[in-house]
């Protein structure tokens, strides 16, 4: 079928027509529930065994701005082709894909509606006591075994062609490391924050560290990267998680996704100014967010490090001292990386609800203030950082100020 967009009874049909999903007959319901900024995604549901399905179409341009930012079909192999890896590795905590159809640009997958967006339930105060465990195996297993150390040297070379994934990453070198840092149409930030913003458009040094990470997002192919791992990409429960939407999944260095999970637990930190009125709530919720960034590096490490010993077959990996140079190198670079996703969701085009849900806009920049602080600083002084309590000392030090 040549590509179109689905209407809801389309998307119904399509489902009906697939094999062993439903029995023949069945009476599915069908509802557009998308609310990221690219893609469709129905929920298919057969109310009589609660039995449902999601069907996520990518569109061929940028939901959130319109047809005038035309955007690749081929997003839609990319992530259905991540998910099954990444589900090789860790079925536990990815959505199983049924079906993929290249001509639509369609895949359909596992529903977990049951989960909720982890971004809304952080909004809300929940607290996930297995998250970092959850996500440390999620992050360690995808990255070691799609990387040098973990894969033959030819599979990972086929892999890395397989993710060339130009168009999303033009996306976000420009939105990530480069809109936000000078005076581009792109740019959505509160007019009360102008003053702040345009020091960091005036800031060399800050500019110049944001450009190394770049260079090092546009050339260092480490491993096959999730691409946009922020806490709206994380569906959870009290004690499930499971990972979705990798459609900017690339070869790029481990640093930018362990930075992702960081910075959007920080862009929570920093909205807690707006979010929670109590400052005794607000003060232990912050704490709990600390802990939980030291607890997600402190998993990875420890599980990648774990997989490093007993799986690498790369044989230089075996060299004394290497491994321990790599995790010094990884923790700065992903402080570095948290430090741009924090800036760019402050100043960027795709800000993030943690922040813009706060009422009051005199609030809202003491919050975005706060955050743009906390990611200058992590770009700044990255190099100085050797284990994850550097990084939570650097943000109390920030926010004591
Ligand atoms: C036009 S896309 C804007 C942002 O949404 C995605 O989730 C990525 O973070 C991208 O930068
Ligand atoms: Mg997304």
């Amino acid at each position: 079928m040549a590509y179109r967009a689905l209407t809801e009874q389309e998307a119904v049909q399509y489902v009906k027509e697939l094999p062993g999903l439903f029995s023949e007959g069945a009476d599915l319901s069908s509802r557009e529930i998308g609310d990221g900024n690219l893609n469709l995604v129905f929920d298919i549901r057969e109310e009589a065994t609660g039995k449902s399905v999601i069907v996520k179409q990518a569109l061929p341009y940028a939901r959130v701005v319109g047809e005038s930012w035309p955007l690749t079909l081929d997003r839609a192999r990319i992530e259905s082709e991540a998910l099954q890896i990444q589900y090789k590795r860790v079925p536990e905590l990815v959505p199983q894909v049924y079906h993929f159809d290249q001509e639509l640009a369609l895949t359909v997958m596992e529903n977990v509606g049951d989960h909720i967006i982890m971004r809304k339930g952080l909004i809300e105060g929940n607290r996930y006591p297995l998250f970092a465990k959850q996500i440390g195996k999620f992050l360690a297993h995808t990255l070691f075994y799609t990387s040098d150390l973990g894969s033959h040297p030819y599979e990972k070379k086929a892999l890395v062609g397989r993710f060339i994934n130009p168009e999303l990453c033009k996306i976000t070198e420009d939105l990530v490391f480069t809109d936000p840092y000078e005076n581009a149409p792109t740019n959505n930030f509160n007019p009360l924050i102008q003053r702040e913003v345009e020091a960091i458009w005036q800031n060399k040094p800050l500019k110049l560290e944001i450009a190394k990470l770049k260079y090092d997002f546009l050339t260092r192919a480490e491993a096959l990267l999730h691409g946009d791992l922020h806490t709206g990409s994380i569906f959870v429960t009290k004690t499930s998680l499971k990972v979705i939407d990798p459609e900017f999944a690339y070869y790029g260095p481990l640093g930018f996704d362990i930075g992702a999970v960081i910075a959007n637990l920080l862009l929570n930190y920093a909205g807690q100014h707006g979010l929670q009125a109590d400052p005794g709530e607000r003060e232990s919720y912050r704490e709990y967010l600390l802990e939980t960034v030291e607890d997600v590096w402190n998993e990875f490490v420890s599980q990648f490090v774990q997989l490093w010993h007993k799986q690498a077959k790369e044989r230089s990996a075996h060299v004394e001292g290497l491994w321990e140079s790599y995790v010094n190198r990884l923790i700065q670079d992903t402080a570095g990386y948290a430090g741009c996703k924090i800036l760019r969701r402050v100043i960027g085009l795709a800000g993030v609800a943690d922040l813009n849900e706060i009422a009051d806009e005199q609030t809202r920049a003491e919050a975005e203030r706060l955050a743009l602080a906390i990611g200058e600083a992590l770009i700044l002084q990255r190099t100085k950082i050797g284990e994850s309590t550097d990084i939570t000392d650097l943000v109390r030090s920030v926010t004591a100020k």
